[in-house]
């Protein structure tokens, strides 16, 4: 990484909001991707801050900062990765998991969904299985979403899955799940219908399960 994605990559880091803006305006100027300046600046920052958090370099508010920073940064970017002329093509309900407050993947998530051309019903921070499946017939949602940052988190998700299987809900509605502790093999334990490990190929196979 060079130049001004170096430059961005540091500012989120540093929880520079200003800074990532402006910098994210000169990025989009001098013809660098959306995409480039999430994955190969964005992205990478937050990796590298979970890293110092948990070495002990970094506390908690320095963390928040750096996310404060990041969410402000996608917001601007969000134009840039949602095309919006396309008509929806069915419902997701997403959300991440009860006790869980980490929203940053779940909004990539979103926005990469919405971008090719999804319904997302979001559901927040801290959703509860009943809520999930709530929301999901409610809205008509052939799949759920659950994001889990925490690995004492992550069997919320199996409550879900359950919920659906009891109330025979199976054939309707798919459950998809993801975030940075979950894996293909946690998906085949806890019988989940879709797992994927970042937010453009959770888009990809929510597309392919709906339409
Ligand atoms: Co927290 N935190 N945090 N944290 N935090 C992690 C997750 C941690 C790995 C840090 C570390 O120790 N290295 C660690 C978890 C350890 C574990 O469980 N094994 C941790 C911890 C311990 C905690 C607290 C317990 C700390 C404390 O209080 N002592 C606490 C828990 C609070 C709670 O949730 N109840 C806590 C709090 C926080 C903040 C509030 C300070 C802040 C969150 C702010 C926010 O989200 N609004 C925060 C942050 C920012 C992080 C790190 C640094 C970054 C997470 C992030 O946003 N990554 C994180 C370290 C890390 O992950 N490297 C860490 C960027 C984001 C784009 O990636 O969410 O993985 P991610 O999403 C990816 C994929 O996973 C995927 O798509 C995205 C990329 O394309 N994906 C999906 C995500 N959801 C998906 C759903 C899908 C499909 C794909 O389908 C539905």
């Amino acid at each position: 990484m060079t130049g001004i994605l170096d430059d961005i990559n540091g500012s989120v880091q540093k929880g520079r909001e200003k800074s990532v803006s402006d910098l994210i305006v000169a990025a989009l100027e001098d013809g660098v991707s959306a995409r480039s300046i999430l994955e190969e600046a964005m992205l990478p920052a937050m990796d590298t801050v979970g890293g110092k958090f948990k070495s002990g370099e970094l506390f908690i508010p320095h963390v928040l900062m750096a996310a404060k920073a990041m969410k402000a940064g996608m917001a601007q970017l969000r134009p840039y990765l949602v095309a919006s002329d396309v008509k929806p093509k069915g419902t997701v309900v997403l959300g991440t998991v009860k006790g869980d407050l980490h929203d940053i993947g779940k909004n990539l998530v979103k926005m990469m969904m919405e971008g090719k051309g999804l319904d997302v019903v979001d559901l927040g921070v801290d959703v509860s299985a009943e809520k999930f499946v709530s929301a999901a017939l409610e809205n008509g949602a052939a799949v759920i979403g659950c994001s889990a940052l925490l690995t004492t988190t992550m069997p919320e998700m199996k409550k879900v899955v359950e919920l659906i299987k009891s109330e025979n809900l199976s054939e309707k509605i798919k459950v998809m799940i993801g975030g940075a502790p979950v894996t293909q093999q946690y998906c085949d334990a806890i019988n989940a219908d879709i797992y994927t490990p970042d937010a453009a190929s959770a888009a990809e196979a929510a597309f392919s399960a709906i339409v």
